[in-house]
C-alpha cells in the first residue's frame, strides 16, 4: 500500500471481500456548501450509500495522510474549517503529504485516493471542467485531465454552466473519456435536467452502466468514465432564474480579477448568494441521488 494512503478499517474489510465501495469527495463539504448543512448533507450521503448496500469512503488529506474513509468526527472537523481548509486538486496532494496539512480533495483528487485504495467507483455532485472564456483564461480544470488518466466512474448531475459546457465536452471527447447519460440523451446542467447538449451514450439501468465500465477496464484503458444523471425533476430550477444567477457570478468574477483555484470556490458561493436557499435544497437533494445510483452501479459491478 502507499506510503501516505489511510483506508479505513471499514473500507478495507468491504474491498477485501469484493464487496462495492463508493467514493466521496470533500471539497463539496469544506468549499461547496455552508457550515452546518454541509456536514448534514456529507453524513446523509455515507447514509444513502449504505441504505443502496455499499460501504462510503468520504476521502480527504489529514495532517498529510491521504483518507480513503473518514470517521464523523474528521468530517464534522472539515466541515467546520470550511474555507480554511486547502482546496485539494492533483498538483496540491505531494505538498501537503510532505509537509503533513489537511486538503480537501477535488473530483481530481479524489480519483486518485480512490485508485490508490482500489475503489472503482465515485459519487459527487458537479465537476470541474473548461470555464468560459477558457480560449484566452486557459482555465480548464484539472478534473478533465484525471478522468482521462486515472480508471474511476464518476457519477455527477453535469457540469454547472458556470462552465463552457460545449467546449468542457469536446475536452472530454479529445481525451477519450465515455460520457454517460442516465435515462436521458442529453447532458444535465446541475440545477436543471437539460442543457442542449448530448452525451455519448444512455444507460438506462445500473447494470448497463457497470457493464459499460467494467467493459473499459477490461480494455485496459487508463482513464475513467463519466456518468451525468439529471437532478430528480421535483427539485430542478427554473433555468431562467438559476442562468441569470450563473451569468452575474461569471461577470463579477471577471470584474473582480478572481483567477486559478479560486474561481470555482467564488463562483459557486456566488450563485447560492443570489438564489438563496433554493439552490443549495437543490445541491443537497442531486448529491443524494447521485449518491443511490452510484451504490447501485457498485452493487452491480461487483457482481461482474
Ligand atoms: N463544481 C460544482 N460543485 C463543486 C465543485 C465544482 O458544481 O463542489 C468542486 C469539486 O470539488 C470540483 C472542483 O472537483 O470544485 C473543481 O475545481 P476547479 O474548477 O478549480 O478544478
Ligand atoms: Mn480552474
Amino acid at each position: 500500500m502507499n506510503q501516505y494512503l489511510d483506508i479505513k478499517p471499514e473500507v478495507a474489510e468491504a474491498l477485501a471481500a469484493g464487496k462495492p465501495v463508493v467514493a466521496l469527495e470533500s471539497t463539496i463539504i469544506s468549499h461547496g456548501m455552508p457550515w452546518p448543512q454541509n456536514a448534514e448533507t456529507a453524513f446523509a450521503v455515507e447514509d444513502m450509500i449504505r441504505a443502496h448496500g455499499a460501504v462510503p469512503a468520504t476521502v480527504a488529506v489529514i495532517g498529510g495522510r491521504l483518507k480513503a474513509g473518514l470517521e464523523k468526527d474528521e468530517i464534522e472537523y472539515l466541515a467546520k474549517k470550511g474555507q480554511a481548509v486547502t482546496k485539494a486538486s492533483r498538483r496540491d496532494l505531494p505538498v501537503l503529504c510532505a509537509r503533513g496539512e489537511d486538503g480537501a480533495t477535488t473530483v481530481a483528487a479524489t480519483m486518485i485516493v480512490a485508485a490508490l485504495a482500489g475503489i472503482g467507483v465515485f459519487a459527487t455532485g458537479g465537476i470541474g471542467g473548461v470555464h468560459r472564456g477558457a480560449e484566452t483564461t486557459m482555465d480548464i480544470s484539472a478534473d478533465l485531465e484525471e478522468l482521462a488518466r486515472t480508471p474511476v466512474l464518476v457519477v455527477c448531475a453535469g457540469a454547472k454552466s458556470i462552465l463552457d459546457l460545449g467546449l468542457t465536452l469536446e475536452y472530454l471527447e479529445t481525451k477519450g473519456v465515455p460520457v454517460c447519460g442516465y435515462q436521458t440523451d442529453e447532458l444535465p446542467a446541475f440545477y436543471t435536467r437539460v442543457s442542449g447538449f448530448g452525451v455519448d451514450f444512455r444507460a438506462d439501468s445500473p447494470a448497463e452502466l457497470a457493464a459499460a465500465f467494467a467493459a473499459q477496464r477490461a480494455l485496459g484503458y487508463p482513464g475513467g468514465m463519466l456518468c451525468t444523471n439529471p437532478i430528480p425533476e421535483q427539485y430542478s430550477m427554473d433555468p431562467a432564474v438559476i442562468n441569470a444567477a450563473i451569468d452575474q457570478a461569471v461577470a463579477e468574477s471577471v470584474q473582480q480579477g478572481i483567477k486559478g483555484k479560486k474561481v470555482t470556490p467564488f463562483l459557486l458561493a456566488r450563485v447560492k448568494e443570489l438564489t438563496g436557499g433554493d439552490s443549495l435544497a437543490s445541491n443537497i437533494q442531486l448529491v443524494l441521488n447521485n449518491a443511490a445510483l452510484a451504490a447501485d452501479t457498485a452493487g452491480e459491478l461487483a457482481k461482474l
